[in-house]
Parts: structure tokens; C-alpha cells; sequence
């Protein structure tokens, strides 16, 4: 097994109690890396946290808030002990999709809520961490998790495409702005990923959020979690700038072959 270079740091991972965060709380974990997992499902958190703590060895923090009310974000993070204040890498995941409909049929709620999730959340979040990582003196990771979308906008997915140009926009920013600091900012843009994300995007139907992956084999959460702890256990002086990362028979966001 290659180097382990990550046992023992801190990772905050936000969006921890579904899909892309959990599976990649599940290999931090099972890497020795102490975490601080934050999602608005409080017994989901709880029973990954009794999980992995068993399991690995490892601590385990849980903050239950919603990404999108700023001062929940501030209280909780600076609630942290100055011991979980030293986190390493940040995984900046929450986000979602609600809706795939044409721009002038959305409805101004849907809109709020990917806007502010992934967007204002996402700024809250890095805002408040990162000075708490510059204080620590250590080399951290930042990995943003964009989008295919952030690269081609597609019909019906405007605003969704908006929010994830947005993170690839805001990465690209902070990795200048921290250019002579330690640390590292990463955008990681998947394709098709089999989650709760289809599920959230059309409102719990079922049968349409299945239809998204049928006659492709779609990447899974753990496929996404493994490209994560690649980037986070690299020597010090690598840094991943942008990885897209989508299934065999996906080329971007718009040109997927599906089998009949
Ligand atoms: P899931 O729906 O499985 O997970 C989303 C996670 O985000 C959940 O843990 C959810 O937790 C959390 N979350 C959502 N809103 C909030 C909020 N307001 N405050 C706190 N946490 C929140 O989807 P994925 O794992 O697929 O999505 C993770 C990220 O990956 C998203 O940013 C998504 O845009 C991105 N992505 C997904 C792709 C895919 O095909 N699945 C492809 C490309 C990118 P809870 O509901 O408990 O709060
Ligand atoms: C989620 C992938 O292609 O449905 O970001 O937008 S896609």
C-alpha cells in the first residue's frame, strides 16, 4: 500500500451524511484521519460517527446545521476545542440540485436553495475554515467539490450549472489568493454519480431519479471518496488543481452514450 501520510490529521467534512461526504468520511476514517462531520441529519451523523469510531479508532465530531444560515456555521465552528480547530483538509461538499426545468419555469425557492446552498454555504464554510488552517502553520487541503456542470451548462440545469461555475470560479480565486501560503486548493468535478443526488434533484420520485443512471454504469460515491484520499495523501508539494473525473461512456456534462 502506498505511503500513509494523512493518520492523524483532521479532516472537516461537510454534506457527511449521504453519498460523495459519507463514503469519503468512510476512507478518511479507515485511513487513521480523525473527523468533524457536518449535515442537517442529526441520527444519520450520529450512527456513522458510533460506526467509525468503532471501527477505526478514530474521533469523530459531529455538528448538525444547515449549511446556508451563517451564524449556525460560525457558532459551531468556533465552538470547536482549539485541539479540532487544527483541521487539515477541508472536503467542501454539501450541495444539491432541485428541479431540472427550463430557466423561466423554476420556481424562485428552488432557486434560493441552490444558490444559497451551494454557493452561500459554500463561501461560509471556506471563509471560516480557512483562516483556522492558516493559523495552524501546516500544509492543508482544500478539496471543492464542483462539477461537470461547472463546466458545460446544460439545458434545464441553469441554475444548478450556475452554482457549480461558481465553485470552480471561487476555487480557481482562493488557490491564487493562497498562492504563497500552505495551502493546497483542489476542484473536483464528477460526472454522473449514483447518490441521494437524483433523489433530492427530483423530489423524491423514485423511478426518475433511477432513469438517470439507466443504460450507463455511473460512477459510485466511493469511486469519488478514493480520488479524494489520493489528492489528500499527496506529498506536501503536489497540488491537484482540477480533476474531472466522470464513467466510462460520460465525455462532459452534456455527451453521455446510454445503452438501450
Ligand atoms: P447526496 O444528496 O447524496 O448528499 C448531499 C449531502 O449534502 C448530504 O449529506 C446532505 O445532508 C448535505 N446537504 C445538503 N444541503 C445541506 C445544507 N443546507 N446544509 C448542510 N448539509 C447539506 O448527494 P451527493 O453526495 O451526490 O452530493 C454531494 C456533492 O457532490 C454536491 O455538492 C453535488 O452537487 C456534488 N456532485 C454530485 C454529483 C452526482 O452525480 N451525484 C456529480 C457532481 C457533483 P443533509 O440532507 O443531512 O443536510
Ligand atoms: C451532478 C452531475 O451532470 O447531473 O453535478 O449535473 S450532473
Amino acid at each position: 500500500m502506498e505511503e500513509n501520510r494523512v493518520k492523524g490529521k483532521i479532516a472537516f467534512i461537510s454534506g457527511a451524511s449521504s453519498g460523495i461526504g459519507k463514503a469519503t468520511a468512510e476512507k478518511l476514517a479507515q485511513m487513521g484521519v480523525n473527523l468533524i462531520l457536518c449535515a442537517r441529519r442529526e441520527n444519520i451523523l450520529n450512527e456513522l460517527k458510533e460506526n467509525l469510531e468503532k471501527q477505526y479508532g478514530i474521533k469523530v465530531k459531529n455538528l448538525v446545521f444547515d449549511v446556508r444560515n451563517y451564524d449556525d456555521v460560525l457558532k459551531n465552528i468556533n465552538s470547536l476545542d482549539d485541539e479540532w480547530k487544527k483541521i487539515d483538509i477541508l472536503v467542501n461538499n454539501a450541495g444539491l440540485a432541485v428541479g431540472l426545468e427550463k430557466f423561466y419555469e423554476y420556481n424562485m425557492e428552488d432557486v434560493d436553495k441552490m444558490v444559497d446552498t451551494n454557493i452561500k454555504g459554500f463561501v461560509y464554510i471556506a471563509n471560516t475554515i480557512i483562516p483556522l488552517m492558516l493559523a495552524t502553520d501546516k500544509v492543508c487541503t482544500i478539496v471543492n467539490i464542483g462539477s461537470v456542470a461547472g463546466e458545460i451548462a446544460y439545458p434545464n440545469g441553469s441554475i444548478y450549472c450556475a452554482t457549480k461555475f461558481a465553485v470552480r470560479a471561487i476555487s480557481d480565486a482562493m488557490r491564487s489568493e493562497l498562492i504563497d501560503k500552505k495551502i493546497k486548493v483542489t476542484n473536483i468535478k464528477p460526472g454522473l454519480v449514483d447518490t441521494g443526488f437524483s433523489l433530492v434533484r427530483f423530489r423524491g420520485d423514485k423511478e426518475k431519479a433511477d432513469n438517470v443512471y439507466k443504460g450507463i454504469d455511473p460512477l459510485y460515491a466511493e469511486d469519488i471518496a478514493d480520488t479524494v484520499a489520493y489528492i489528500v495523501n499527496l506529498p506536501e508539494k503536489i497540488q491537484i488543481t482540477d480533476l474531472s473525473i466522470t464513467p466510462l461512456h460520460q465525455a462532459n456534462a452534456i455527451h453521455i452514450y446510454k445503452e438501450k
